[in-house]
């Protein structure tokens, strides 16, 4: 790579920072934030220099290893290509197509290769047998967008450049800069809300780092979220606050939701969600009165025991306000390659239930099955039994719940693979591991968060280094694998059409399909001169289509669509390579109800199966409030999930995997400050440092995730000297919300009690 700075997006959270990256003879000579890049504008966190230890790591894999009696050894890409394709097929031909298990992990998304390549790969795989991290995290959100405007990812973001209200629950930016919101800069962005003369009000079970800036804080009990705004929708019908203004005609069901919340009065669930009364009902007024303001829930609200409920009621709490698809409210994005319009086109706007696991009967969701249920599938023995397992880009031994029990089952596997350059907890199970390039080695371009960020941008970044011709992409390493199963599934041979598209496909790669979707999105190929005479033509067409039908998905998806016709055009890759610093398409903008995915064109306030799952909310608000210890996680700045403790730059200075605790409980149990504590549930337990705060609510201890990294047979040396515990070795993978089916990683019971041992803290 020649000498200078090279413009990119750092790729390892949601918040698309654009990075400036000096190069000198080939290596990296630092890392900064780019002040030209139109929605960062320089903000960059600590994390970004970790992409240089990442590149750099000697630890991460860069070609395929196999396990063999004698360790780890290296094999020629060719040779475990066909080595995996030729063990899934036999597993698959010997117990059917469902006896593989398929999980994909959070940096796919993060990753434009994979997410071409994933749809041909997982045809190929043919399993129903399918897991993500979506039901350890965002599941909640996509069922209440399916639900109400009949899309999975049409998902409503602050506007919070120009709000004057911001009600934050369940989420700390500070620390994760925004999920579902990419908010590069939070901190920057929260100062201009307040130097306009607004407010932040936050609700959590901890005064976070976020909580500690707001004007207004309020403690929570775990889990009694749901509670907390159905009182806030029942204040808004007892005080006349209700009023979806400029959403009104195209909003149903109103009388529904008022109707459900009968019962919920702020002062019947004060004493389960441990918030005063009248501040229930200040926090309904002030989201009703001011006129610029956004509801935002996240993690908190969504993995747990209600997130379906409560994730429901925020969007519905948004809607009754007026603050849906309103300036300074919640709008949607508009990105430049429109994922949603091509879902909406190709009968991609996600399903739910259409099909049960096999063992505990959970739900699917867009063809994928909860992971706490993955061990499940594995260990029960059976017709559809997993026998055999693909993991790309995913650490569940780490991220899933009951992480002792997903070892024991990746242990019991006849084969399992990983598309991963770690060799951790998850892929020391695999027999074959096969290592991508790593992020600066491929070309980028952010087609999911462009969906979800506060602001219309577009960005591509070449790759920065060439790793070689001895390394693959992700979306190489799907491919291949996929053509090679498909061959063999066809007895060596597939018909000469097909094959040729596999070699295409497989040349091509996925920057010209990009460059496809974005010279066909909504802000493509200027028509502007013949869209006088084509419009009209085109209006008059869609009139007479059914709904349905797919030249209308096409419309809404080409430049002809009239809701784009104001935007900027001109987008392609080599538009987006004369402006590395990415480019600006402007601030979000109304666009309701156009972009409705709903059969009657209106929002669905009142979802049936949602007004079905009031009756566990009955329950709970009947039932005393539990006694005992709740757990909830947490994240820090300088963490990512679980895969960035191998950067000594990140694990460096204070310990940060402790528990959190508030000194009444510290002092029942017995436990002093630098004492270690053992939390137990019935999954398991840890050890780890106890942390007394009285930032957190009493009755609730806090563990951050993905740490836990003392188990033998990983290769990150740096990680394993700063091991931790991991949250999810006591977070039980029995227990799910019953409504979605995600996991209930905030709020489960556990027992904490003092450790008094000479043994190390290890435990298995
Ligand atoms: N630094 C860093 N940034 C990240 C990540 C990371 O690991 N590290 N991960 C990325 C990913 S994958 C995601 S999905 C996002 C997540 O982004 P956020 O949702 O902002 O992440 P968390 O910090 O987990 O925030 C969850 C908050 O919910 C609170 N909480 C727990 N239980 C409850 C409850 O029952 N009710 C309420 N009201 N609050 C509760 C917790 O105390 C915590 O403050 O972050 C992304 N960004
Ligand atoms: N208790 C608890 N559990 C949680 C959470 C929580 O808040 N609390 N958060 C949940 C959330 S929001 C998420 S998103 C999940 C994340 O869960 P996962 O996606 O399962 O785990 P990660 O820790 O992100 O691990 C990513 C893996 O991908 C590999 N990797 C990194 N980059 C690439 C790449 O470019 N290509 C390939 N092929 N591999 C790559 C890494 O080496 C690592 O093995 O964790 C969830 N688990
Ligand atoms: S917040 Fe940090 S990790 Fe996330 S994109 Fe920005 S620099 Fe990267
Ligand atoms: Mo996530």
């Amino acid at each position: 790579m020649e000498n200078g700075t090279h413009f990119r997006t750092c790729h390892l959270c949601e918040a698309m920072c654009g990075v400036a990256i000096e190069v000198r003879e080939g290596h990296i000579a630092s890392i900064k934030g780019d002040e030209d890049d139109p929605l960062s504008h320089g903000h960059i966190c600590p994390k970004a220099v970790a992409l240089q230890d990442l590149h750099e790591d000697p630890e991460r894999l860069r070609r395929p290893v196999r396990r063999t009696a004698d360790g780890w050894q290296e094999m020629e890409w060719d040779e475990a290509f066909d080595l995996v394709a030729d063990r899934l097929h036999s597993v698959r031909k010997e117990n059917g197509r469902n006896s593989i298990g398929a999980y994909l992990g959070n940096p796919n998304v993060h990753n434009h290769g994979s997410l071409v390549a994933t749809m041909p790969f997982l045809r190929a795989l043919g399993t129903q047998n399918r897991f993500s991290a979506t039901s350890n995290d965002q599941l909640p959100h996509m069922l209440a967008s399916l639900e109400m405007f009949g899309h999975q990812i049409l998902f409503p973001v602050p506007d919070i450049d120009r709000t004057e209200l911001f009600i934050c629950i369940g989420a700390n930016p500070m620390a994760s800069n925004g999920s579902l919101m990419t908010v590069p800069d939070f901190r920057g962005r929260l100062k201009a809300l307040k130097g306009r003369g607004g407010r932040m009000v936050v609700v959590d079970p901890r005064r976070t780092e976020t909580g500690k800036l707001a004007d207004e804080f309020h403690f929570i009990r775990p889990g009694s979220d749901a509670l907390l705004l159905m009182a806030m929708v029942r204040t808004l019908f007892e005080e006349n606050l209700v009023n979806p203004g400029h959403a009104e005609p195209w909003t149903k069901d109103v009388d529904l939701v008022r109707l459900a919340s009968l019962g919920f009065t702020a002062e019947a669930v004060s004493e389960h969600t441990g918030v005063a009364a009248a501040d229930i009902r200040n926090l309904a007024r002030q989201l009703a009165t001011a006129q610029r303001a956004a509801l935002y829930t996240r993690m908190g609200t969504s993995t747990q025991a209600f997130g379906g409920v409560a994730t429901w009621l925020a969007y519905v709490l948004n809607i009754l306000t007026g603050k849906l698809d309103s300036t300074g409210g919640v709008m949607f994005t508009q990105p430049a390659v429109d994922l949603i319009a091509l879902g909406g086109m190709t009968g991609q706007r996600g399903h739910f239930a259409r099909r049960f696991s096999r063992v505990k009967k959970l739900p699917e969701f867009g063809g994928e099955y909860p992971s706490s249920t993955i061990a499940d599938e594995i260990l029960t023995p059976g017709e559809g039994q997993i026998r055999a397992f693909v993991t790309v880009a995913g650490n569940p031994v780490l991220s899933s719940p009951n992480g002792g029990r997903l070892d024991e089952a990746f242990g019991s596997l006849d084969f399992m693979v990983s598309v991963d350059y770690y060799l951790n907890e998850t892929t020391r199970h695999a027999d074959v591991i096969l290592p991508p390039t790593a992020g600066l080695e491929r070309s980028h371009y952010d087609l999911i968060f462009s969906m979800f960020a506060v602001r219309n941008t577009a960005k591509y970044s070449p790759a920065l280094f060439d790793a070689g011709k001895d390394s693959r992409h992700d979306w190489q390493i799907l491919l291949e694998l996929a053509h090679r199963l498909e061959k063999k599934r066809k007895h060596g041979r597939l018909p000469v059409r097909a094959e040729m598209g596999w070699r295409a496909f497989k040349q091509i790669g996925p920057d010209p399909i990009l460059d496809m979707m974005l010279r066909t999105g909504p802000y493509g190929a200027d028509i502007g001169r013949v869209r006088g005479v084509v419009q009209p033509a085109i209006d008059l067409v869609m009139d007479i289509l059914p709904e349905r039908h797919p030249l209308r998905g096409l419309a809404r998806l080409s430049p002809l669509n009239r809701h784009w016709q104001d935007l900027p055009k001109g987008l392609s890759i080599n538009a987006l390579k004369q402006l590395p610093n990415g480019v600006d398409l402007g601030p979000l903008r109304p666009c309701m109800p156009g972009r409705l995915f709903t059969r009657d064109g209106k929002v669905n306030l009142a979802p049936r199966r949602y007004l079905r799952d009031l009756d566990r909310l009955h329950a709970l608000l009947s039932a005393p409030p539990a006694n005992g210890l709740l757990l909830i996680g947490r994240r820090h700045v300088r963490s990512n999930n679980s895969w960035m403790h191998n950067s000594r730059r990140l694990v460096k200075g204070k310990e940060r995997c402790t528990l959190m605790m508030h000194p009444q409980d510290a002092s029942r149990c017995g436990l002093q400050a630098g004492d270690s504590a053992e939390v137990a549930s019935s999954a398991g337990r840890i050890v780890l440092p106890v942390e007394i705060t009285d930032d957190i609510m009493a009755g609730v201890v806090s563990v951050p995730h993905g740490w836990g990294h003392h188990r033998d047979g990983t290769r990150q040396s740096v990680a394993m000297a700063h091991a931790g515990a991991s949250i999810n070795d006591v977070i039980s993978d029995q227990q799910t919300d019953p409504l979605v089916g995600t996991s209930v990683l905030n709020g489960q019971m556990v027992n904490v009690k003092v450790w008094r041992s000479e043994r190390p803290r290890k435990l298995a």
